[in-house]
């Protein structure tokens, strides 16, 4: 309403005045929240923060680092894209450790920077300590590369775009007896206080039996243990032809170079703890020929994943993104594409940032999980549970190089999923 027809008509003018005063208190008010820390604050106006906490340190960091650099490229990649209609993002990155405190104090922090959503933690051990601090907020978080059982139901806010254990590792199990018909007796070896190799460690040896490979040994190991010497003397003389690892990279690799070292021959597969190329440095030339299921071929042709595969190239110095980099890339893709369509579902001129924080959370964990994506994953979508839905996986064989510090993952030839 202009001044002209405010002085033109008093009782038009007295609502103006009522409803300036209005909208004024309003925005005192949320003000006021914004500043109390209350769940109904709204940011107001400025970029929409989504927050990650991945592992930068500790055990895992070899794989927080892989998370990190596939964030920074889709933050990079959905800057402006949407026609420049979608909500301006700014992407806060926290170190959350390998261990649950300080993935604690970074879930915090970042809740307390008024994010809308949550990326992280990078393991599932961490995830059942902190998602449902986030879950308790209403604020929706994406596992980047949480595939333990029981991940989704922590709670209503939380969803995962790493496909479940149950559905990947079994693939390396058959490719392994694929690549040797002649395995006819198997080990395992687990860290029992890490919820992933838990998790995944059951998915193996049922998958053993179902092949009539009941274990001939189960170890428990811990991920902070280094020297495995006696639990492996202990498991040769029972002459395994297979051996199955689930652990996080250090552990994982420190008991493969030692596998190798101490004269296992056979054929050994790795579960995801192990799935990225900065273990190289860790078993070495040992790694090779390691079978590690995967949720992510780089050979896949779609235009996502073309464009994925050219910006990690170009800032890699020529090397393949790995799959917890696609993975974390899917995560942020995902908030990414539900907040645009919010975006676009508001009336002409209202924005996102304005709507109470609590309200927008909720609707962006509606929208997100009923979202289809196409992401350098293929297509996924979700159980309203928050479980992803996937179609292709995969199984890669490492190749070291002559040096023993470099190498690839190699996907095998791709036989139907069961
Ligand atoms: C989990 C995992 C980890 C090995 C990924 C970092 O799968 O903790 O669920």
């Amino acid at each position: 309403m202009s001044q002209a027809s405010i002085s033109q008509a008093p009782h038009r003018s007295l609502r103006a005045a009522s409803l300036l005063l209005s909208a004024s208190l309003l925005a005192s008010a949320l003000v006021a929240c914004s500043r109390s820390g209350r769940d109904d604050k709204s940011a107001g106006t400025g970029p929409l923060l989504i927050g990650a906490a991945i592992a930068l340190t500790g055990n895992a960091s070899v794989i927080g680092q892989d998370q990190r650099i596939g964030l920074e490229i889709a933050r990079d990649y959905f800057q402006g894209n949407f026609q420049g209609k979608g909500p301006a993002l700014e992407l806060k990155i926290q170190d959350g450790g390998s261990d649950e405190a300080t993935a604690t104090n970074a879930f915090r922090s970042l809740i307390g920077a008024n994010v809308v959503a949550l990326i992280g933690p990078s393991l599932s051990q961490q995830a059942f300590a902190v998602d449902p601090i986030a879950d308790r907020a209403g604020i929706p978080v994406v596992g980047p590369s949480n595939t333990a059982a029981g991940i989704p139901q922590i709670g209503p806010f939380v969803s995962r775009v790493s496909a479940p254990v149950a559905q990947v590792a079994p693939l390396s199990i058959a490719a392994a007896l694929r690549l040797n018909p002649k395995i006819r007796s198997a080990a395992v070896f687990y860290a029992q206080d890490d919820a992933y190799s838990t998790s995944e460690s059951k998915i193996f040896q049922q998958a053993l039996t179902d092949r009539n490979l009941k274990p001939v040994a189960v170890i428990r190991t811990s991920v902070s243990d280094t020297d495995f010497q006696s639990q492996i003397t202990e498991t040769l003389r029972r002459k395994p032809d297979l051996i199955v690892i689930s652990g996080l990279p250090s552990d994982g690799g420190n008991l493969v170079r030692q596998l190798r070292e101490l004269g296992f021959k056979g054929t050994l597969v790795a579960g995801n703890g192990m799935n990225s190329p900065n273990i190289y440095s860790i078993c070495q030339r040992f790694c090779d020929g390691l079978l590690i299921a995967q949720a992510y071929s780089p050979e896949s042709s779609t235009p996502i994943n073309r464009a994925f595969v050219a910006a990690y190239t170009k800032s890699r110095g020529g090397a393949v993104p790995p799959q917890f980099s696609a993975q974390a890339f899917t995560a942020y893709q995902v908030l990414a594409e539900s907040l645009s369509s919010l975006q676009l579902s508001l009336p002409p001129g209202a924005t996102l940032a304005a709507l109470p924080r609590a309200e927008l959370r909720r609707r962006l964990n509606s929208a997100l999980l009923k979202g289809r994506y196409q992401t350098p994953l293929g297509e996924i979508r979700f159980t309203p549970e928050g479980e992803v839905i996937q179609n292709q996986f995969y199984v890669a064989q490492v190749r070291m190089n002559a040096d023993g510090r470099s190498g690839r993952f190699q996907l095998l030839p791709t036989l139907p999923n069961p």
